[in-house]
């Protein structure tokens, strides 16, 4: 593991990174996972890499839709596992909803290292990799149409953090509410979830977790107001400014 001072004026960012090379030596990021986190990386650069206006709003949207959720699941791939198992396992206790593992790029050692890795951060079931219990989604033709019967097949809300576009048209097609998170507003995920938190993951979901608390003593009928007053559309094209707004100004001062 490299050591990252803390007076580096990169420092969160290069850390983050270093989670990811420390979850692929300890086998649970894909070579492709290394990948997607520089994709991510740039994103949050041009964002400014802080969780702007937009993100809070699909946070808090996001938080309404997991309390008002009947069974929601939490599907976790090898980034997320190396970034962030920890917040993963309180969101899942907060919203009293199960983690089920997922992969793309799919692989048995890695999964079981994931479990353990959930495990070891908490979680006390982890769904996805028993025997027998496996089912396919229709309409996907990755390794990700495998899923739990007593998971994110019957879930009504799954959040999908860092995910690919296949997979959550699927979901939809399948009458599910989709979460996802993605630096990228302009993904098919992004643009083909209910609600997309575009930030990064490592900064957002413990502000959902902080949300889903605050709200979890409000009635119902003002938790179908938050989503009802949502429009992740519109939302995205925020998103999408905050990008063009920091270049502009960027522009101006480079
Ligand atoms: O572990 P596996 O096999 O399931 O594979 C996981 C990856 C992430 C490799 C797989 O899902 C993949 O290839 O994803 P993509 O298609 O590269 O999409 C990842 C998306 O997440 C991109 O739009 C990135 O911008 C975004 N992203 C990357 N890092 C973060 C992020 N979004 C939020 N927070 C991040 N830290």
């Amino acid at each position: 593991m490299q050591i990252i001072p803390k007076s580096h004026p990169r420092a969160k960012s290069l850390l983050i990174r270093e989670k990811l090379v420390n979850g692929f030596d300890n086998g649970l990021v894909a070579k492709e996972g290394l990948l997607a986190q520089g994709r991510g990386e740039a994103f949050d650069y041009l964002l400014g890499e802080k969780t702007g206006k937009a993100a809070m709003r699909a946070i808090k949207a996001a938080a309404a839709q997991l309390l008002l959720a009947e069974m929601p699941v939490i599907s976790v791939n090898g980034n997320i596992a190396a970034l962030c198992p920890k917040q993963i396992v309180k969101l899942s206790k907060q919203i009293k909803g199960k983690i089920e593992v997922n992969l793309f790029y799919t692989n048995e050692n890695r999964k079981q290292a994931i479990v353990k890795t959930l495990k070891k951060n908490g979680a006390s079931e982890v769904l996805g990799s028993k025997i027998g219990s496996s089912t396919k989604l229709s309409g996907i033709d990755s390794a990700r149409r495998i899923v739990d019967k007593n998971g994110i097949f019957v879930a009504d809300v799954v959040v999908v953090p860092l995910e690919d576009g296949d997979r959550t048209t699927a979901l939809r097609k399948a009458g599910k509410t989709v979460i996802t998170f993605d630096l990228n507003p302009l993904s098919r995920t992004s643009q083909t979830a209910n609600i997309t938190i575009v930030d990064n993951v490592t900064r957002s979901v413990d502000l959902l977790v902080e949300e889903c608390k605050k709200m979890s003593k409000n009635n119902k009928k003002s938790l179908y107001k938050i989503i009802a007053d949502f429009d992740n559309k519109k939302n995205l094209r925020e998103s999408v400014n905050q990008i063009r707004d920091n270049l502009t100004r960027r522009s101006k001062i480079a």
